[in-house]
């Protein structure tokens, strides 16, 4: 550990531990499920750390959120109601309220204090809990979706930490048995997935799990994040029996009225030709997760 720096370290990615250089400790809570710090870095603007992991940072959260968020709504025409799960810090709300299709945004973060202190510490991220089409359920996302009316959404979006710590049961089979139920037929979800240079294993079981429970489309994409593990983060899109759905061919285009209608930022990331370019994969993943 260097004096003055914060290294990433975790048993997901031995042997590496990225470092950044801290400018300001802002922020160091516990709460019922985590430790949580924000802290000012000389290069990469503020950064939100949970359990010693870099959830976010100002300078890079575009090519995440964008990406998480706009894979799966522009690969649907006119996305109405929509589930974000986790996402506390409201980066990828703010995303999906650019489109104005959607009528309905609920998001379950099991914890307050990321939403809090996001909205303390992240104004650029929690503008997204200004949207009035949102509502926020504090609790485990598992639980939320139990409690769901079969057949309910258009999207769900699972914006989650890593596997260890409360977000384990979300790379479970059951919790994708639940997600699948929720969905409508045609209906799209995008999770968290982890890095192809790091976790094919975990990569490897999710696909597996998944082409056992959606009957739709199945597909990998990934993108880059320099503050992630690895330096980049991948997703794993799916879709129900119903409407077939063609991830790699976005219908639904992001374009210029719909981001100017929201007086909002420009997209920093997105744009449909990366769209389609996420799913092309290196020839090691493509030989383990198939086209
Ligand atoms: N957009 C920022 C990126 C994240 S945040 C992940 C969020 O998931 C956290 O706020 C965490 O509190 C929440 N979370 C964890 N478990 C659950 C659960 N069971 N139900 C609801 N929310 C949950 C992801 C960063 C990825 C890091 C990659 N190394």
């Amino acid at each position: 550990v260097i004096p003055g720096w914060f290294s990433e370290i975790s048993p997901m990615w031995p042997g590496e531990a990225h470092s950044l250089k801290v400018e300001k400790i802002l922020f160091q809570g516990k709460s019922e499920y985590q430790n949580v710090m924000v802290f000012q870095s000389s290069t990469y603007g503020k950064v939100l750390v949970l359990d010693g992991v870099i959830q976010v940072t100002e300078r890079d959260e575009c090519a995440y959120q964008e990406m998480i968020v706009h894979l799966p709504l522009c690969s649907i025409p006119n996305p109405k109601k929509v589930l974000v799960i986790g996402g506390g810090d409201g980066g990828v709300l703010r995303e999906v309220s650019r489109h104005s299709s959607v009528e309905h945004i609920d998001i379950c973060e099991i914890d307050a204090m990321v939403v809090d202190v996001s909205k303390q510490f992240f104004p650029e991220l929690a503008v997204g809990y200004g949207d009035p089409r949102v509502s926020l359920h504090v609790g485990d996302g598992v639980a939320f979706l139990k409690s769901v009316d079969e057949g309910t959404y258009d999207a769900i979006i699972v914006d989650s930490s890593d596997p260890i710590g409360p977000a384990q049961e979300l790379f479970e089979k059951p919790f994708f048995e639940s997600v699948a139920k929720a969905l409508r037929p045609g209906g799209v979800v995008c999770t968290q997935a982890e890095s192809i240079w790091l976790h094919m294993h975990i990569i490897e079981d999710i696909v597996s799990v998944c082409r056992q429970i959606f009957k739709g489309s199945v597909n990998y994409a990934w993108t880059t994040v320099p503050t992630y593990p690895s330096g980049v983060i991948g997703f794993m899109l799916c879709s129900t029996e119903g409407p077939q759905v063609d991830f790699r061919h976005p219908v639904n285009p992001i374009d210029e009225k719909d981001e100017q209608s929201k007086a909002k930022e420009p997209l920093k990331f997105y744009n449909s030709e990366i769209h389609s370019a996420a799913f092309c994969l290196p020839s090691f993943a493509k030989r383990v997760i198939g086209s």
